[in-house]
């Protein structure tokens, strides 16, 4: 192990890894020695510097340098010209300059959202952010492409953000559970992620132990390898998008059996009357019993009501997932999620009650003992500005400018933005129904993207502004973990490629804000500065951190074992309603909201409702487009980063995004195992790889989110990705977030030439002209 000691330890969002590199490149990757169960993409940091992908130097589209407007930009060809730092970094501080002090920073959009990589400090989101702040401000986005839905509507039932009440833990289900009912699962891969870093990935250890303290574990998904294949489990698929009928199925149940917690209800919560007239059918005559409830989702009657039965009783958590509220109406599976939760009485008990997002981005994972301290970060400054749209509407704010938006009770409007800065995310990546946000894209006078390869939306950038990656600098890692790593630069920055700190750094100077942006630090003053930061909150916790050289020389620092065993957020709440009430406004759990129905949504009303969606298997569309499309984050990569690299590209059928897909509708359609398929619907087109399953349900297909966009000129995506299909329609007015997985496709084999895949070369590049 003396050899691993020297090679650098590098963290990420999916683990940590020792990358060994020389002048010519990565030479090998190995994972961390401390994480048993790594996560097999690591791999493809090795193609960290391959020069098809990555950008070399400051580049501006030849058409903005002649018209300076947005006529072409989306079609992501160029070609580009490169220029000097020098060059490029003058054009975005005039051009700043030009929109700030004509249209005021009200023109600016700097949400940028996306997951850029793991650091306190090199956090693209934190730097552009702060950079921004520094000269006047810049239109922020809200909420996550995650889980918008559940950010908003959580607080509006529990007075909590849902990630408070991401609890309980496993270990905790351990000790005290008895059933865990998942909807969405508690999907395996997924687990191999955690914002900010992760350490050690221990949910196979964790999950493994379910069967052994007999702990049974429900499946309510699609897709049967949702639930880790070492588990026992239960399947029951469900159609998408139809989890909030099979809960009031359930609920029917406990309610007209007197299976309800009733002093629990009475003391804990308000409204359960009103939620229950209207399941019962007293409001409108409309029965929501098991038998409703299976002609929707698909559920057998007699199924339902024996998992009702099943959960009374017993120590009983509810999973919801994440995936289940990105889609049309999203804030109802999780209200009445909780809804639930709340009939049986459990929430607050130690393994029981309801726990949102378990099964992605290693919550639950933590146990008991959580870090009571904050680590620290790159300070954003505050935001002058206070224009801001919810996360995904980014389309609709670019082309409608002074429109209406409605979010979370209040009305707003669109800014009119003249120029956009991306830095650290992949709108082509994450944004739903790519034709409408090219159409969009257009619009502003400027867009600078800085990234560090050529991803579809850098090739749609005007300037383009290359980024180091963590391979190429220093950082201090923690994330959610008890951890705390120095992630050690393994390689020299790629060609030209500066880090996010240095481009902001020399923009600030341009704009008379540098000293304020730099505080008179460089990089690694800073990486120090945040360490000591983290450091001192934790001593005031009673948690001892070594200092900055020490760290560096253990390169991992665990903290578990002095941190003390924290309450469950809504224990107190549990013991004591009245001294430990809630942030709602009554104190307690709102199964009808007075608040929600002052706003008077019909999309989002005062109670858990089951709404007709536009795109489900029942909805009068699926006639044409008879397959409900999911788009579930992928096994091969984090998002749309490495998609280049050997992890991804080897998954892939003759270069494209693999779909799985049910043994019935593969033969209805003369598909085969490794066949190519072309998936479409009214909004777009893509070719996919096919691979034939019996763990997914029929009717249900799931292409996995993150092939880089490479349309051809009639705009048919060349490389499977998803969000070419899938509709950009908001959850609902309260939340306005991201609804993926609420989308109807036809797939037909494909039979003839395939076309080339040219997203992984570089768009044209024409030589400067001098
Ligand atoms: N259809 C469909 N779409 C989805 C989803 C879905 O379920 N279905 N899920 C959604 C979800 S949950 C999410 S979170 C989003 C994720 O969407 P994104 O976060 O936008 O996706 P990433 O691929 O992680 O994009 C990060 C980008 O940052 C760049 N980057 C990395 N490190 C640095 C750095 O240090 N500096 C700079 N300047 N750049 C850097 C990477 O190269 C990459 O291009 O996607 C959403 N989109
Ligand atoms: N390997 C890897 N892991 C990741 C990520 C990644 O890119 N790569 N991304 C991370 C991020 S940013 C996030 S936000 C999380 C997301 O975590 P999730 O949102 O939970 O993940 P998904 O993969 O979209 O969905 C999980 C499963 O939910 C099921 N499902 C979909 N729709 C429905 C429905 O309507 N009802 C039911 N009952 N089940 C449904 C699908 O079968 C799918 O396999 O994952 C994180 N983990
Ligand atoms: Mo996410």
């Amino acid at each position: 192990m003396d050899g691993h000691a020297r090679t650098p330890l590098v963290g990420t969002h999916w683990g940590h890894f020792r990358v060994s590199a020389d002048a010519s490149g990565i030479r090998d990757v190995q994972p961390y020695e401390g994480d048993d169960n790594p996560s097999c993409y690591g791999a493809s940091l090795a193609d960290g510097f391959d020069t098809s992908v990555r950008i070399a130097q400051p580049m501006v589209r030849k058409g903005w340098l002649e018209t300076r407007d947005g006529t072409g930009r989306s079609k992501g060809q160029g070609p580009f010209v490169p220029v000097s730092w020098d060059t490029a970094l003058d054009l975005v501080a005039g051009e700043l300059e030009r929109v700030r002090s004509t249209m005021g920073n009200e023109a600016i959009y700097g949400g940028s959202y996306g997951w850029a990589s793991a650091g306190r400090f090199h956090h693209a989101q934190s730097q552009v952010h702060r950079f921004l702040n520094g000269i006047g401000g810049y239109v922020s986005s809200r909420n996550s492409y995650s889980a918008a839905a559940a950010e908003v509507i959580v607080p509006h039932v529990l007075g909590l953000s849902p990630y408070t009440v991401i609890e309980p833990s496993y270990e905790e289900i351990l000790a005290h559970g008895s059933l865990m009912v998942a909807f969405g699962g508690v999907c395996p891969h997924n687990n191999q992620v955690v914002p900010g870093g992760v350490l050690r990935h221990n949910d196979r250890a964790l999950l493994s132990q379910f069967r052994e303290r007999g702990i049974e574990l429900v499946n309510i998904s699609p897709m049967r390898q949702d639930v880790p294949a070492y588990m026992d489990q239960t399947w029951v698929p469900i159609r998408p998008g139809t989890d909030v009928a099979l809960m009031m199925g359930i609920a029917h149940e406990l309610i007209t059996h007197d299976l309800c917690d009733q002093t629990f209800l009475n003391s804990h919560t308000v409204g359960f009357d009103d939620l229950a007239a209207y399941i019962t059918g007293k409001a409108d005559g409309c029965v929501r019993d098991a038998d409703w409830a299976a002609a929707l989702c698909g559920v057998e009657a007699g199924q339902i009501r024996a998992l009702a039965r099943k959960m009374v009783g017993r120590r009983t958590v509810i999973a919801l997932s994440l995936s289940m509220q990105r889609a049309e109406f999203g804030e109802q599976p999780y209200f009445m999620g909780i809804a639930l939760a709340a009939m049986l009485g459990q929430i607050g008990l130690p393994g029981g009650g309801v726990g949102l997002s378990w099964g992605n981005n290693g919550r639950g994972l933590f146990g008991t003992r959580r870090v009571n301290f904050s680590w620290g970060k790159l300070p954003q400054g505050s935001n002058p500005v206070e224009a801001f749209i919810p996360v995904a509407r980014i389309a609709d704010m670019l082309a409608n400018p002074g429109a209406p938006f409605d979010y979370d009770g209040q009305r707003y409007q669109y800014p009119d933005i003249r120029l956009v800065y991306w830095a650290g995310g992949n709108p082509y990546h994450h944004h739903q129904d790519l034709a409408k946000l090219e159409r969009a894209w257009e619009r502003p006078e400027t867009i600078i993207v800085q990234d560090s390869v050529w991803t579809a939306s850098a090739r749609r950038a005007d300037i383009v502004l290359p980024a180091t990656t963590f391979l190429e600098r220093e950082d201090v890692v923690c994330g959610l973990g008890q951890s705390v790593s120095f992630s050690a630069q393994a390689a020299a920055p790629y060609a030209q490629a500066r880090d996010d700190y240095a481009i902001f750094s020399d923009l600030a100077r341009r704009m008379g804000t540098h000293d304020a942006f730099t505080e008179g630090r460089d990089s690694a003053t800073w990486i120090r500065h945040i360490y000591q930061q983290s450091r001192d909150n934790a001593a005031a916790a009673g948690i001892q951190l070594p200092d900055f050289e020490t760290l560096r020389t253990l390169e991992v620092v665990d903290v578990t074992d002095q941190l003390p065993r924290s309450t469950h957020p809504l224990e107190e709440f549990h013991n004591d309603p009245l001294g430990a009430p809630l942030g709602t406004p009554s104190g307690r759990i709102e199964l009808s909201s007075e608040r929600l129905a002052s706003f008077g949504y019909d999309d989002c009303p005062r109670h858990p409702v089951w709404l007709e969606r536009k795109e489900w298997l029942g909805a009068p569309l699926a006639y044409r487009f008879p397959l409900h499309l999911l788009s579930p984050q992928p096994q091969n990569r984090l998002h749309s980063q490495f998609d280049f690299g050997r992890a991804s590209r080897d998954a892939k059928i003759e270069g494209r995004e693999v779909m799985i897909m049910s043994c019935t509708d593969a033969t209805q359609r003369g598909l085969t195992d490794g066949d190519i398929a072309r998936v479409y619907n009214d909004r777009g087109e893509t070719f996919v790889g096919v691979r034939v399953t019996d763990a997914l349900m029929q009717g249900v297909v799931q292409l996995p989110t993150g092939a880089w966009y490479d349309p051809d000129e009639d705009g048919i995506d060349r490389h499977g990705n998803p969000n070419v299909l899938c509709a950009d329609r908001p959850t609902s007015r309260l939340a306005m977030g991201p609804t993926a997985q609420s989308c109807l496709v036809q797939v037909d084999k494909h039979t003839g030439p395939l076309p080339e895949i040219r997203v992984f070369t570089p768009p044209l590049i024409e030589r400067a002209e001098d």
